[in-house]
Parts: structure tokens; C-alpha cells; sequence
């Protein structure tokens, strides 16, 4: 039996590849912010209409950067709901992180609770966009301004999504990106910070750069994040394909809704208001009217060789590393609690092929027939 694993990385051509290999090999430049590394910092600015981009090794150093490029300290206000590295990039600030609850509609932080959840040592605003539906960014702005807290996206899910005709990144003070293998545009591992001032990227480059400015000069304590000449080359040539990736994605997205959307007991995710949308994972919510619950159903699922995913499950403030922080009760958290037990991600990957799709719904449309 074939197995079917929650997604497959998007690779270039490797002759193509091998080119330019061929062409790092010569220069003999592997890393620093070599030509390829600054080709791709121009080329994804371009394509994702942003202004100012820093390249990372990795989305969670990208994370850990964006908050000592801010300064961050005492409180942020984070989601439960999310992957683990999102809270974790507090903890290594040394940042205690507050959770608050999501909404039930879209997974994403809601506003009133995180007004709720502010005190005196609260700093800032670290939500996400859950499978790159954006948050409600009006309210976060407004919510930020007013209280003067520091706003950061992390936007892990959210390549080349946009918001009212601009690129999501575009919003709060920073936001970051993950081009894990996982994910929509991928660099093997890698990730970025978008920025808006010249300043701030310059300082955003020291730090992740140990702090250097020039061979005498260190002006941070700053950590080595950068990304290397191989990835960036591999980039590169993912992001030449990179529309026709998203639209075999829409196709296979498509496919799954129009097969999924009238069975009992199973509920989609809302995706018809976001613009250029994605299409980096299928969720989907195991309700009560459906026959099995969401645990039974990913073990049949496996048993027949596929293999979804509980993307998010436990909830990071479940996590005992987080569950003795007050915010992290699940009475504190109850859609989040309801959420993470219904939701199953469903295999998506841009070379999906019809076929597996209509094995996997037949499973969900008939779970307890052989
Ligand atoms: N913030 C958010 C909201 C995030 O979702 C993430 C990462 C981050 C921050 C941090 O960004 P990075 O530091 O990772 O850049 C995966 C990814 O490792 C992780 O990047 C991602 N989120 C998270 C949601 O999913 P796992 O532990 O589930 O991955 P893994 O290894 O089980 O892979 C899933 C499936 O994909 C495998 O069963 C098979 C397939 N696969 C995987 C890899 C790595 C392949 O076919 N080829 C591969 O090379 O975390």
C-alpha cells in the first residue's frame, strides 16, 4: 500500500540546480550573504510586494530575531493554537508568554481576548495567521496602537498571501516566514523577517549575523541565522515555479472542498475572502454528527496508508513546558480546547494526484467500510 504523508516538498529541477551548484562551486562563495542570497532577497521583495526582507537559516531563528530586533521584554500576548516554535521564540527572549483564546471561525488570536489578557508588563502582540488566513489585522492594528504594544506576525503560513490588495507581511511592525520543506515556497529549511525602514533591516542583518557591522565592528549580541549559497541557489529556482505550484495546489484544494462540503459532522475551513490565497494546508473539523471522532478517524486514515496530520494538536499551552503558566488553562481557552480536538490536516502538496484525493474521501465518506 502507498503511503501518503500530510505534504511532499515542492523540489526545483535538479539539472537546473546542478547549474548552479556549478556556479557556487567556482566562485567558491558558499555563504554571507553571497550573490544568490541577495538575488533571492530581491526576487522574493519583488514577488511578494514588500519592501524590505532579511533571509534566515530557519523560521524560528527568524521568530527569536524579530524579537530582540524590537526589544521585546516582559509579556507578549500570543495563540495557543499554533506550531510550537511560535512560543518557544518567547522563551528563548527570556518573554513570559500569555495565551489568549481564538475564534472558532478562522483559529486565529481574537482581539477582545487579547484586550482582556493585557497588563502593565505587557510589551506586545504575537499572533498568527493559522493556515494563512489572515487574522483580523483592522483589530490588531487598532488594539496595538492603543495600548502602544509591538505587533509581530508570524506569518510562517503566509507566503504571498494578501490583505485589502497588499501583501499580508506588509502589516504590523514585523513579520516573519517560514520556507521549511513543509511549507507553500521552500528553501529545504529557511525563513525571513519583512521589515519597513532601511534601518531596521540593517539591524535585523547585523543580528543575525553575530552583531557584525564591518571587520572591527560589533554593535549586538547577535546570533548566526544566516542562510547559505545552496539554499538560496535552491530557492531561487522554487520561486520560478512558484505560481504554477499555488495553482495545482487551488486545483487539488478545490477538489477536496467540492467532495468534502455536504457530509455531516464535517466542517471546512472559510477561505472564499482571502486574496491569492495559498493553499498550504487542508484542514478540516471532525464534529459530533460525524460517526467517528477526529482520533478515530486519522487512525483509520493511517491504517489505510494515509497519513494526515493533527496540525494543531496539543495546543502549545497544553504543553507541560507551558501548562503551569495561568493563561494556559484550557477554562481560559475553550475554542481553542474545541478546535484542537475536531481538527485533522488532510495530505496537500502542489503534485498530489486526483486519484489519492478520492481515496482519501471515500475513507472520510465511508469510514467503517473496508
Ligand atoms: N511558526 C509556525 C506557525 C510554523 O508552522 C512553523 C513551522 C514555524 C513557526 C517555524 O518555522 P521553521 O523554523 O520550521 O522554519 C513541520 C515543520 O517542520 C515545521 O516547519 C512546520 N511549522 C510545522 C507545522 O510542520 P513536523 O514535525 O510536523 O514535520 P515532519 O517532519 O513530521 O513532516 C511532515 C511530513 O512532511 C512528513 O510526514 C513527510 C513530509 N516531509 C517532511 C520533510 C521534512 C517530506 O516529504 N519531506 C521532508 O523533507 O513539523
Amino acid at each position: 500500500m502507498d503511503k501518503i504523508y500530510v505534504t511532499k516538498p515542492t523540489l526545483p529541477s535538479l539539472d537546473k540546480f546542478v547549474e548552479y551548484l556549478s556556479q557556487i562551486w567556482e566562485s567558491e562563495y558558499i555563504t554571507n550573504a553571497g550573490p544568490f542570497h541577495n538575488k533571492l532577497e530581491e526576487e522574493l521583495a519583488d514577488y511578494l510586494g514588500v519592501k524590505y526582507i532579511s533571509l534566515f537559516s530557519n523560521g524560528t531563528l527568524a521568530l527569536i530575531t524579530a524579537l530582540q530586533a524590537l526589544d521585546i521584554k516582559g509579556e507578549v500576548i500570543t495563540t495557543p493554537y499554533s506550531f510550537v516554535a511560535t512560543t518557544n521564540s518567547l522563551i528563548w527572549n527570556g518573554i513570559t508568554p500569555v495565551f489568549a483564546d481564538i475564534n472558532s471561525y478562522d483559529c486565529n488570536i481574537n482581539v477582545s481576548r487579547i484586550k482582556e489578557a493585557i497588563t502593565d508588563k505587557t510589551t506586545a502582540i504575537m499572533p498568527v495567521h493559522v493556515y494563512g488566513t489572515p487574522c483580523d489585522m483592522e483589530g490588531l492594528d487598532k488594539l496595538a496602537e492603543e495600548y502602544n504594544l509591538k505587533l509581530i506576525y508570524d506569518g510562517a503560513h503566509a507566503f504571498g498571501i494578501k490583505h485589502r490588495g497588499q501583501s499580508i507581511h506588509n502589516y504590523g511592525d514585523l513579520s516573519i516566514l517560514s520556507f521549511h520543506a513543509t511549507k507553500v515556497f521552500n528553501t529545504i529549511e529557511g525563513g525571513a523577517i519583512v521589515s519597513h525602514t532601511k534601518e531596521m533591516k540593517t539591524k535585523i542583518d547585523n543580528l543575525k549575523n553575530f552583531g557584525i557591522v564591518d571587520e572591527l565592528t560589533v554593535v549586538d549580541s547577535g546570533i548566526n541565522a544566516k542562510m547559505n549559497e545552496v539554499q538560496a541557489a535552491y530557492g531561487l529556482l522554487n520561486l520560478k515555479s512558484i505560481d504554477e505550484n499555488i495553482a495545482k495546489r487551488k486545483v487539488a484544494y478545490e477538489k477536496y472542498t467540492y467532495e468534502l462540503k455536504d457530509i455531516d459532522g464535517i466542517e471546512l475551513l472559510d477561505i472564499s475572502s482571502v486574496e491569492d490565497y495559498n493553499y498550504g494546508y487542508y484542514p478540516l473539523f471532525v464534529k459530533e454528527k460525524y460517526p467517528l471522532n477526529r482520533d478515530e478517524l486519522y487512525h483509520i486514515l493511517m491504517s489505510r496508508g494515509i497519513f494526515s496530520r493533527r496540525y494543531f494538536y496539543p495546543l502549545i499551552s497544553d504543553f507541560p513546558i507551558y501548562s503551569n503558566i495561568d493563561s494556559a488553562k484550557r477554562s481560559n481557552l475553550p475554542n481553542a480546547a474545541q478546535i484542537t480536538e475536531s481538527v485533522l490536516c488532510l495530505p496537500m502538496y502542489s503534485e498530489i494526484e486526483s486519484e489519492t484525493i478520492e481515496r482519501i474521501v471515500a475513507i472520510i465518506k465511508n469510514p467503517c467500510q473496508e
